[in-house]
């Protein structure tokens, strides 16, 4: 008997290769799978059953010969050197005209190396960027690949296939040349954890000022999720406040410890939004309140040299005060503003990264395709997408017609909100830090003058004025060496 050959193959079944075998196989395609590990594939192709077309493959040698020429084969190990590991495999066994694709959460500076060694190859390298777990990836994830628009031709159907499903339309879409796919997957990322640090800000005030129960925080995040709050990331919170521990049938939440790890996409974000000068102050307090949240026994001597606030008793009248204003409303219309600003940030971002890196990222397509499947979907990304479309060379969202109009309208919220925060001593980096950056950007005067004025003083780095063109520099010291 002939087996057929497969239509693409899957190197690696841990949790995200495994389910998107088998959502290529849902929708007709013939999956060879191949894993280092034998008993890996083996459990997966008992699991996958004979009726399912996904065929194991137990050496890298049986799986090049079980696809189509050319073949298509889809890499999802770890990120890293394990990435490097699996090209290095398929290296002798794969032909000019291949497309390779690393499905990982690989760093956009290593797609690029890779894309140039196997361009010298005639191999076409597409970074695809998945999003949206375990349960995205069987399902229908959003997908972000970027490489030779060729190699994206000869893989669409099959991505297109197993994509998340907006308003009909499939998440994905080719981004741009390069390591664009995982450029903005990272971005992705990094806007998801600046959105989870305003959720974790909101579940402090709701908690911490206003005393709400997990039963009431139910009630409250899955009600927001009705309406213009209408998220993922807001959905599982409900989610997560109602859920009771197997073991003890106590509220889980209160039993999970609140040390916040990370896998390195988020501080990525914020190292290349530094390089490239573009401020995003939602990420960068992400990453640092969630290094902080780690610094356990640290906090804890902290709480006894400092006093904590937290507590009612150790409150003062003022703070008792700003507490009593604060509603639950105010925070929810504080937390739709931060989301905003959280996202503005992004996609300013993946504007400037286009520009400077040459990704030719359009960013419409990008807010189209994280409409659903991903774990920053949201309601908010439709709105997103119709600004861009109107402009599409916007530099800010900030500077939306329709989303000034939410920000300006919403910017005593977030006020009264952060002012809440602040007088308690409950902090709210993420708000806090939206706040200032709208401040900031609708700013028509900065205080940065004096900074210049510093930088010149003590480093002689000259400044520029108002009234005249050119640099300029003080002889400071005369004037002291004078008087
Ligand atoms: P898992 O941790 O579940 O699986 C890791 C896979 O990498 C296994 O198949 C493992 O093979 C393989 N591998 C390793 Br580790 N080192 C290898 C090497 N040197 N050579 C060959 N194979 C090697 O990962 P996952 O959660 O499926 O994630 C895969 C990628 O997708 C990562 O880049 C991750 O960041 C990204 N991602 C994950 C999620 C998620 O929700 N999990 C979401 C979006 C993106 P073995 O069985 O032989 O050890």
């Amino acid at each position: 008997m002939t087996i057929a050959l497969g239509d693409i193959g899957i190197m690696g079944l841990g949790v995200m290769g495994r389910s998107l075998a088998l959502n290529m196989a849902d929708h007709g395609f013939r999956v060879a799978v191949y894993n280092r590990t034998d008993s890996v594939t083996r459990d997966f192709a008992m699991q996958a059953g004979p009726e399912q077309q996904v065929r194991p493959c137990y050496s890298p040698e049986e799986f090049a010969a079980a696809l189509t020429v050319p073949r298509k084969v889809m890499i999802m190990v770890k990120a890293g050197q394990p990435v490097d590991a699996v090209i290095e495999t398929l290296q002798d066994l794969i032909r000019p005209g291949d497309v390779v694709m690393d499905g990982g959460n690989s760093h956009f500076r290593d797609t690029m190396r890779r894309a140039e060694r196997l361009a010298a190859e005639g191999v076409g390298f597409l970074g695809v960027g998945i999003s949206g777990g375990e349960f995205g990836a069987r399902t229908g994830p959003s997908i972000m690949p970027g490489g030779p628009r060729e190699a994206y031709e000869a893989v669409r159907p099959i991505l297109e296939a197993i994509a998340a499903r907006a308003d009909g339309q499939p998440c994905v879409a080719y981004l741009g040349p390069g390591a664009a796919g995982h450029y903005v997957k990272m971005v992705h990322n990094g806007i998801e954890y600046g959105l989870m640090q305003l959720l974790a800000d909101t579940y402090a005030l709701l908690k911490r000022i206003l005393g709400l129960s997990n039963e009431e925080l139910v009630e409250v995040y899955s009600s927001w999720n009705e309406a213009e709050l209408d998220s993922y990331l807001v959905e599982i919170t409900a989610k997560i406040f109602a859920r009771r521990d197997d073991i003890t049938g106590a509220g889980l939440i209160d039993l999970i410890r609140g040390e916040a790890a990370q896998l390195g996409t988020g501080v990525w974000t914020a190292q290349t939004a530094m390089d490239l000068q573009v401020p995003s102050p939602n990420v960068d307090i992400a990453v640092a309140m969630r290094n902080l949240s780690a610094l356990d026994q640290e906090r804890r001597a902290a709480a006894v040299a400092l006093g904590s606030l937290h507590e009612r008793e150790h409150r003062t009248a003022q703070a008792e005060d700003a507490a009593a204003l604060l509603t639950i409303e105010d925070v929810r219309r504080a937390l739709f503003a931060g989301m905003i600003v959280t996202y503005a940030q992004g996609f300013a971002h993946l504007r400037t990264a286009s520009t400077v890196l040459g990704l030719d990222l359009r960013l419409e397509d990008v807010a189209s395709v994280w409409r659903a499947g991903c774990i920053i979907r949201s309601a908010l990304l439709r709105d997103i997408r119709a600004a861009f479309r109107r402009q599409p060379e916007l530099a800010n969202l900030l500077a939306d017609r329709d989303l000034a109009g939410t920000i300006a309208s919403r910017r005593e919220d977030l006020a009264r909100t952060v002012r809440a925060a602040a007088s308690t001593g409950v902090p709210a980096p993420g708000l806090m830090a939206a706040l200032a950056y709208v401040d900031a950007y609708r700013a028509d005067w900065l205080p940065f003058n004096l900074t210049q004025a510093q930088r010149d003083y003590f480093g002689a780095h000259t400044y520029r004025r108002h009234d005249q063109e050119g640099v300029f520099h003080t002889d400071w010291f005369a004037e002291e060496g004078g008087s």
